[in-house]
């Protein structure tokens, strides 16, 4: 069984649309193993995203992503990772896939809703981020 973050960001948590969008992480036969709301501090929000550091749209997207709560989860299944992010869409809603769920909710390429770890080492260095192994329930 493989794990991969989630996190559901602030355009989504500001709208109260984060049961439905774990509606479709649910319907399309992911697991929620673990789940907590949380306020992302600067400092968390620039270390989380460090690989981005040197991007034009990097202080913008730490300054969105700490601008309201977001809900961070731990998502199971076999192929989770490749799953989740197909489930997802691409990073610009418009160019997402028809029943994504950035096609569906997403509002721009910095306010596209969700968030998914892209590959296995991504995945387990950004559940350790915010879980611990007593908070992660199978
Ligand atoms: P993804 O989340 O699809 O893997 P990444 O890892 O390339 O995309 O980018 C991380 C986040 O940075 C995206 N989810 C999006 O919010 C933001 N982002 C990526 N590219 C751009 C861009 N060209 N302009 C503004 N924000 C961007």
């Amino acid at each position: 069984m493989q794990k991969t973050l989630s996190i559901i960001k602030p355009d989504a948590v500001v709208r109260n649309i984060t049961g439905k969008i774990n509606a479709m992480i649910e319907d399309a036969g992911l697991r929620i193993v673990a789940q907590k709301r949380i306020r992302l501090t600067k400092e968390q929000a620039q270390e989380f995203y460090i690989e981005h550091k040197d991007k034009a749209f990097y202080d913008g997207l730490v300054e969105y992503m700490t601008s309201a709560p977001v809900v961070v989860q731990v998502l199971q299944g076999e192929n989770v990772i490749e799953d989740y992010r197909k489930i997802m869409g691409v990073t610009n809603p418009a160019a997402a896939e028809e029943g994504t769920i950035r096609r569906t909710f997403g509002e721009s390429i910095t306010h596209n809703s969700v968030h998914g770890s892209d590959s296995p080492e991504s995945a387990a260095r950004e559940v350790a981020f915010f879980f611990n192994k007593l908070e992660i329930f199978e």
